[in-house]
């Protein structure tokens, strides 16, 4: 374990804590608090920032509300151009339709990826309060949900970077919304087999998933890997996150695995109920290497709303919406064909940022999370049965199993199988 990390056992207050406080936090302005690191690191040579990461287990070290990185996007976009145009090929839309999933090579242009690594190099540098419990669990250097809502940077790329071209092509849309966005840095513990549930207010149909990666794969580890075709499972619930891929009918899907190993600006898409995974280091430590995406969850076209009774942690802000409203209005921002003024500019008055009321309807949605914590205990079970089977084949790799269990170190999340 790297030095700074906190440990699994006897932090869960601090983490409740910190979770709680980075949920409820209001907007107080452009607040920041320096880490004792570099000011820039060139994309390069980032390991001050992964070092950086790993020491920001100081909750004083976190700032609250707006922050503004000052970063021209390429090309200095007037506020109303479109999303930049990414021609995707017809083979690719039926990738996405066949396999559940699809691999971009070079959707980001050389000047975007220069702008998305400095944009998160100075994230993890000025550490928001909202990504406190990600980074104390260790379960990544630093983790983000809806960034793009606090962080001008990362708006600006959802804007006008060519991602909602990309997903308007792939979805057949005439409308992108962006639903939530989650910055991710180094899983040092991975993500084992799952669905993607945590999508914000939007149902499965209406939904496609994206990560978009600012280096290189490594060749050992790190690489998404998918059941091919497993967006038609018929088994899996709607609730559910990790899945167990032993048994039943994803057993017959999981004879068919699609492994990438995608490269610094290239983009995946999935349907949300694509199982997948991603491995992290056997040593569950990046060191000082990075691995930076930013993932999140589209809109396709005109969407309801239905996150009432869903415990949703990309959906803490202000609204009276209810089930079958439709699912718009600058929470849920629209990016293609263009963004819109009035959504900008509630974004840049801090309207778009985590609420005390969207923590209340995240409470008392929380029992609708059941499903989810049955889900995660069978992932435990299956866990121990996997490293009962390891040992007896290999017993170093049975005995790291045993340490890389979602169970042995409970992340932040891990009852509920939910990444905050
Ligand atoms: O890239 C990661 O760390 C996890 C990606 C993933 O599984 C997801 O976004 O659902």
């Amino acid at each position: 374990m790297a030095p700074g990390r906190a440990k699994g056992a006897g932090c869960g207050n601090v983490r409740l804590a910190l979770l709680l406080l980075s949920a409820a936090a209001p907007t107080i302005g452009h607040t920041r608090a320096r880490l004792p690191c570099a000011a820039a690191t060139p994309a390069t040579a980032p390991a001050r920032s992964a070092v950086c990461a790993k020491l920001s287990t100081n909750p004083l070290a976190y700032s609250f509300g707006l922050q503004e990185p000052r970063i021209e996007p390429p090309g200095s976009p007037d506020p109303d151009t479109p999303p930049e145009h990414f021609p995707i090929t017809r083979e690719q839309i039926d990738s996405l339709t066949r396999d559940g999933v699809v691999h971009i090579p070079g959707a980001l242009s050389p000047a975007w990826l220069r702008y998305m690594r400095d944009a998160t190099t100075w994230q993890i540098e000025h550490p928001h309060m909202w990504a406190s419990p990600g980074v104390a669990s260790g379960l990544y250097d630093y983790i983000q949900r809806n960034v793009w809502s606090t962080n001008g940077a990362y708006a600006r790329f959802m804007y006008y970077s060519p991602v909602a071209s990309i997903l308007a092509q792939l979805g057949g849309a005439d409308e992108v919304r962006l639903s939530t966005d989650l910055l991710m840095v180094n899983p040092n513990k991975g993500f084992k087999w799952h669905q993607d549930n945590q999508n914000g207010p939007v149902a499965f149909e209406h939904a496609m998933r994206f990560w978009v990666t600012l280096d290189d794969t490594p060749v050992d580890h790190g690489a998404p890997v998918y059941l091919r075709g497993s967006h038609r499972n018929r088994c899996v619930s709607e609730s559910a996150v990790f899945v167990d891929i032993s048994t039943g009918e994803l057993a017959t899907y999981a004879a068919d695995t699609i492994e990438f190993r995608p490269r610094a600006g290239d983009m995946l898409v999935w349907h949300p109920r694509s199982i997948h995974k991603i491995d992290g280091p056997k040593s569950q430590d990046w060191g000082a290497r990075l691995r930076r995406v930013l993932g999140g969850t589209a809109i396709l076209g005109n969407a309801p709303y239905v996150g009432e009774g869903k415990a949703l942690f990309g959906d803490l802000g202000r609204h009276s919406l209810r089930n079958g409203d439709p699912l718009r209005g600058a929470l849920f921002p629209r990016l293609y064909p263009s963004s819109l003024a009035c959504e900008r500019e509630a974004r840049e008055r801090g309207e778009c940022t985590r609420t005390v009321e969207g923590l209340g309807r995240l409470m008392s949605n929380m029992a609708a999370s059941l499903g989810q914590m049955a889900s995660f205990t069978n992932v435990v079970k299956l866990d121990k049965a996997e490293q009962l089977r390891a040992e007896r084949a290999q017993p170093e790799e049975g005995a790291r199993a045993a340490v890389g269990a979602p169970g042995a170190q409970q992340p932040i999340g891990a009852s509920t199988g939910q990444r905050r």
